[in-house]
Parts: C-alpha cells; structure tokens; sequence
C-alpha cells in the first residue's frame, strides 16, 4: 500500500510538473526554442537591444527574444546582461569600435563586452543581413549549451549566392517533391500570405540562405505574366527582411507564347525587347529581384539551339535584360539532346567549354554535381575547373529524387561535401570544386551554390525529421564549402532532438553511414541510373524499352555475358579526357579508379579481382548485402536512441526506416536476380536467394507514386 501511494504521488508530481503538451511534429525544424536546463537558462542574457530601426534588425531581435522566451520556459530573465544588435550606423555598435571591415556585406561579429559594468555580447554587422546571420550564430550557441562569455568570434560566407531551386509547379504540383504540395499556394496568392512563408525565411535565413527560385525549372510561361509576377512579389515582400531575395525560372520560348512573337532567337531584336520590357515590369513590381533561372535545350525545354544559336548567346540576352536593375541569370548545364548519340555524361562539357568567355558578366553556369543527374554517387561534373572565365555555381539535389523519396534515411552532406571536395586539378593539385564555385579558384567576384529544394506543404516540411537535415546541411555547406558534414550533421542532431553527447553521437554515426547504405543497396560500385522509369523509385535495371536510348538502365550498366560497367576510357566513350590529365589518368586506369566508381568508367569482366581477391561478381552481391545490412544496423540504432527522442517524432522515423528496410531488401533482391540473369554466375556460399523471382520484380507498377 505504502509503495502504491508512493507511486500515486510520483504519477502526481509528474503530472503537475509535465511541461505544456506541444505537439513534436517537427514543424520547428532546429530552431526548437524548449526550455533549457535550469543552470544554462539562468546563464541567459535578459534583454535584447536593437541598435537601430530597420526590417532585418528587427526580425534579429524578434527571433532572438523568441528564442530566449522558449529556453526560459516561460520564467522571466534573471538580468545576465543583454544582447546588443545592429550595424555601425547605431551608435551604441560605434561606440564599441569593432573591426568589422573584414566582415564584407554578410559577415558578423560576435563579441562580449562589458557596457556601464554590465555584461553585454554585440552581435555586429556592416549590414543588416549580417546581423540576422549573427543572431542565428548566437542562437546556435545557447540551443547547443555552448559557453556564452568571452565571445570573440567572426564568420562571413565563403559563397554568395546560396540559393533554392523550388520546382514547384503553378498548380501547388512538386516535381520530384516527396513532402505534399508546393508550400507556394499560387491561387490565393497575392491576397492572402500563408504565415508559413514567415517561418520558411526564418529558417532558410538561420542557415544563410539568400535566394528563393520559386518555380520549376520546367517553367511556365504563365509564370512570366503580370498577376503571376504580383504573386511573387508578394512572397519576395514577405521574405526580404529575411535577406532573401526572389528569383523567377524563365521559359526560353516565352516571348511567343505571351509576346506573340514568331521567334524566341535570344539574337532577334524584338525578342531582345521583349524581354527588356519583361524585366522592367518586373522590377517595377519587385524591386529586388534576383533574376532568372533557365533550362534550355534540355528533357524537351525550348533554348537558343532550336535557332542554331549558343547557349552563351540564349544566356545573354536574358542578361541583358536584367543587368541595368542588377539581376543576373543562373544559366543551367544540364542539357543533352535526343538527336546526340553521344554519352550522355559528355554532352553538357562539349555544348558549354567553347562557349568559356563568352557569357556576359552577369551570368553564371550552374552545373549538377555530377555529370548525369544527382545519383546516389557520381564522380563530379568534368566541367568544374573547365570553363576558367565563367563564374560556376553547383547545383545539388537535396530532394532525394534518386535517393529514397523521403522515406529512406539518407543524410547528404557526405555526398555534397564528396563534391565540393574533390580536386579538379584545373590548376594543379589544390584546385577542389569548392574553390571553383566559391569563385576563388578563378577571382570570380559572382560565386554560387544552388539546391534543389525539398520542402512542401508537409506539417514537417520536408517530408520526414531526417530530411530536415539536408536542408540545413546544403545551407551549412553553402554558407562554408569547407564545412566538415559530420560536425553539420552533429549541429543538426544537437539543435533538433537534444544536444546531450549520448543522443548526438550515434545519430551522427547513423547519419554518416546511411549514404553508403543506399549506395550499396541500389546501385553500388559506380552503378547509376538503375531506377524505374518516370518516378524512378524502386528498381528497374531490366528496362531496356524506352525511346531515347540514355533513359534506360541498361544505357548505363551495360551489363552482358561477360562483365559491366560503363567504358569511359579511350576504348569507349572516352569521357575521362574531359577532366584535367591528373585526373584523367586515375579514372582511366580501373586498379586506380576505385571500386566506389569503377563501373561509372570501366566496363569489366564479371571474375575481374578486386582488392582483396573476391570477383567482382561476388563483390557487387556483398555490397547489395552490405547496404541492406547498413539499414538493419539503423534500425537498431534508432531503438536504442528512443530514450532521447519524443514518441512523435521517434515513431514517424521507426516507421520510415521499416519502409527503408523492405525496400531495400527489394532492390538488392530484385537486382541480384537481373544481374544474376545476365552474369549466369552463382551466388557466394551463403548469400541468400532473392524472396522472388526476377518476373516478378519486372512486374510491380507504380502508377501513384509520387513527384512525377
Ligand atoms: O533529375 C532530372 C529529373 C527531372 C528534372 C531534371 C532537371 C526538373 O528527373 O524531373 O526536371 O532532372 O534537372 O532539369
């Protein structure tokens, strides 16, 4: 009985004590401003100062007293001093005489001083933007538990435009968005102002985010016509104190389907002058327009080639348009045409590296990551290093279009980081991507980065809690290209769930592991392109039926009697001669490729050995092992982190790795029996047999599924 009423009361207290029900439905995504343990919440300063009037301040200031609001849990500040915010036209900030020349146009300085005895952290800023970007650094600091005194610390970006790529369609559709609908809620809009967008820029602004393209790449034209543009401005009026700008994707062909013009040829004077005109009403409506975004010539786009022209000559005069109200155009390299017979992975260098030199200041390449199309591993884009007089953005995918959808857990910042890092040896040894697109490699004063959003309509944005991660992870990375993933992926896990070591640091070991996971279990090896048509989830190597040749699995593996793989050396596609000779001679030769990309480069016989002595037969159906083996252990991993995590948002990821387990094992059934079909060799001793056989795989349809 005593025991009983001791429970009673325990039950009890628990109860009274229990902090406000709040739904966990990751809708806060890491700015979760819970309250923080009793000793770190009265180390909190009690006030913050705004040192001037302006948009962008004030939204620092709201944010940081939001912040402190939630860690104090509702109690009131116990006076540690306070938080002084603005720019050296405030004269409290002048007072202070901070070195903030270096800081540039988006830099901060953090610094604790003491002001009439009272401590006092200056976050400062040559601009306004600056100081929002500190004020998230600040953030970061008090969510983390990090040690508020003696602050000294300065940061600016290494990139500057680090921009969302939405490819979200007029009617709220997502291509490839696997998290609902389009966030933009184009009808209602100009009028009404979804209070959604307010919390998109806080959270893109907390990572540095400067730039929104808000339509799909595959754009309309419709996007281009006044109450589309009356639309966008209301969204751009909504995120400018955010220091984000808006940017349009741009249809080559519109000045014939909304001008009525008989040519779109970038050369035509009339064409010229109608986009002049389109630009200036643009601007008209929003002052700061960023400029446009184009894919020409690619997947059916119309460009400057239907005219025989460059892409150079397409880009420009969009350039021209744009450049008196200081836009720029973001000018795509993904393009390959149905009438090449080329390999596919050449055709965006041949088309762009003898147009080097001949775009206007005010454009930039963006080229994907890789030279096919943001699969789950690529060697990086032969054009990175190659067109020295053209400033280049990359282009990643953070939607997991090749990946998983949003059910499989798989963290990108390895893959971005694997990118940014790889040397390109396009002025020797030292010469990463990373210093390509932050424009150092070439003094470039235009650098970009951009990423393919995966945010939507979604409760949780992103369509699963671990998604939210490569969205903070491509604006980490975007932000500093030289940014370790790990540390990123640590900062995350710490900021969203809790930042206790116990809880971050199998997270970040699952994390890291997982990217590898879903390389080995869908396309190993350097395989690529092995997924179903259209959608592309799930597995398809068989297809072999499609018209154009380079959209079929089999275009890509080549698998046959006697072995797979790709041949991009001199003996075949030759490919590897559009990288600088460094690299050429490591991707030519396949003992010093790597296994990771030997089939991306070489086509090999199934009994080649590898490293350490199996065939490559073997090797390929232990890697499909090793990846389903990889999502068992994260699955055990997120079991035993359940103590750390609320019941919501552990039970949305169990449930979702268990998808990950089952459609994993499905692609390492279904493609250890095609490939076993073509190789006619045995599996290993002891490696079980795929749950069906191959007719079946070649038989599941998916007409629903999403983002297509
Ligand atoms: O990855 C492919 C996608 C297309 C996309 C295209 C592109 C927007 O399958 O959906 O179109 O790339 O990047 O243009």
């Amino acid at each position: 009985m005593r025991r009983l009423i001791a429970l009673m009361a325990a039950l009890f207290s628990v109860a009274l004590t229990a902090p406000p029900a709040l739904a966990e439905d990751g809708y806060d995504l890491w700015l979760r401003y819970r309250p923080l343990p009793a000793a770190q919440s009265a180390a909190l300063p009690a006030a913050v100062l705004a040192g001037e009037q302006d948009p962008t301040i004030r939204a620092a200031a709201q944010e940081l007293e939001r912040a402190l609001a939630g860690y104090r849990g509702g109690q009131a500040g116990s006076g540690q001093g306070a938080i002084l915010l603005g720019t050296a036209s405030a004269p409290q900030i002048a007072a202070q005489r901070l070195p903030l020349s270096g800081l540039g146009e988006e830099g901060y300085l953090l610094r604790s001083v003491t002001v009439g005895g009272k401590p006092v952290t200056v976050i400062a800023a040559n601009r306004p933007a600056g100081v929002l970007y500190g004020a998230y650094a600040l953030i970061r600091r008090m969510q983390l538990g990090q040690p508020l005194a003696g602050l000294d610390i300065t940061d600016r970006p290494k990139v500057k435009l680090r921009i969302l790529n939405h490819w979200d369609n007029l009617d709220r559709s997502v291509e490839r968005g696997y998290s609902g609908q389009s966030i933009w809620d184009w009808w209602r809009l100009p009028d009404a102002k979804d209070p959604r967008y307010i919390d998109y820029a806080r959270a893109n602004a907390s990572l540095g985010i400067n730039g929104t393209v808000l339509n799909n790449v595959n754009a309309k034209a419709e996007s281009l016509t006044a109450p589309y543009i009356a639309k966008a401005a209301a969204v751009a009026d909504t995120l400018r104190p955010y220091g984000i700008k808006v940017y349009l994707s741009a249809r080559f062909s519109a000045p014939i389907e909304l001008g009525g013009l008989k040519t779109a040829d970038p050369l035509d004077p009339a064409v010229r002058a109608w986009w002049k005109a389109k630009a200036d009403e643009i601007y008209r409506t929003i002052p700061d327009f960023g400029g446009f975004l184009v894919k020409a010539n690619s997947e059916g786009q119309p460009g400057p080639r239907d005219y025989h022209r460059t892409h150079a000559d397409g880009a420009n005069a969009l350039a021209a348009a744009v450049a008196p109200h200081g836009g720029i155009v973001m000018w795509r390299a993904f393009v390959y045409a149905e009438t090449d017979p080329e390999d596919r992975a050449k055709q965006a260098y041949t088309e762009f590296k003898p147009v080097d030199g001949k775009f206007a200041d005010n454009v930039l390449v963006q080229v994907k990551n890789g030279a096919i199309d943001f699969q789950p591993r690529e060697p990086f884009h032969p054009l990175f290093g190659a067109m020295p007089k053209t400033p280049m953005m990359v282009e990643f995918q953070i939607t997991k279009e090749y990946l998983g959808f949003s059910t499989h857990l798989v963290y990108l910042g390895g893959l971005f980081a694997e990118t940014l890092e790889a040397d390109t040896f396009a002025k020797g040894r030292g010469s990463s991507v990373a210093k390509v697109i932050d424009g150092s490699l070439d003094n470039h004063r235009m650098s970009g980065i951009a990423g393919v959003a995966n945010i939507g309509s979604d409760r949780n944005w992103s369509g699963s809690v671990f998604d939210q991660a490569n969205w903070y992870a491509f604006g980490r990375l975007a932000w500093n290209p030289n940014a370790d993933p790990r540390a990123v992926a640590g900062e995350w896990a710490g900021l969203t769930f809790t930042p206790d070591p116990a809880f971050v640091q199998p997270t970040v070991q699952m994390m890291m592991a997982s990217r590898q996971a879903a390389v080995d279990y869908m396309t190993p090896l350097g395989l690529a392109h092995l997924m179903a048509t259209g959608h592309h989830y799930g597995p398809g190597p068989w297809v072999s039926d499609l018209a154009r040749p380079e959209w079929n699995p089999t275009y890509y593996h080549r698998a046959d009697a006697k072995g797979i793989g790709f041949d991009r050396t001199r003996t075949g596609s030759n490919a590897v001669a559009q990288y600088a000779p460094p690299v050429a001679r490591r991707f030519a030769d396949p003992d010093k490729t790597g296994e990771d990309l030997l089939l991306w480069f070489h086509h090999v016989s199934w009994d080649r050995r590898m490293a350490d002595g199996s065939t490559l037969w073997d090797t390929l159906v232990r890697r499909y092992d090793r990846g389903v083996a990889g999502v068992a252990t994260m699955r055990r991993q997120w079991d035993a982190l359940r103590p750390y995590v609320d019941a919501e948002r552990w039970e949305h990821t169990a449930s979702f790795l268990a998808v990950q387990q089952r459609e994993a094992q499905w692609w390492r059934d279904a493609s250890i029996a095609y490939f076993r079909s073509i190789s006619g060799r045995p599996l290993p001793a002891g490696v079980a047999e795929p749950a069906h056989p191959l007719d079946w795989y070649k038989a599941q349809s998916f007409p629903f599924a999403p983002g297509n």
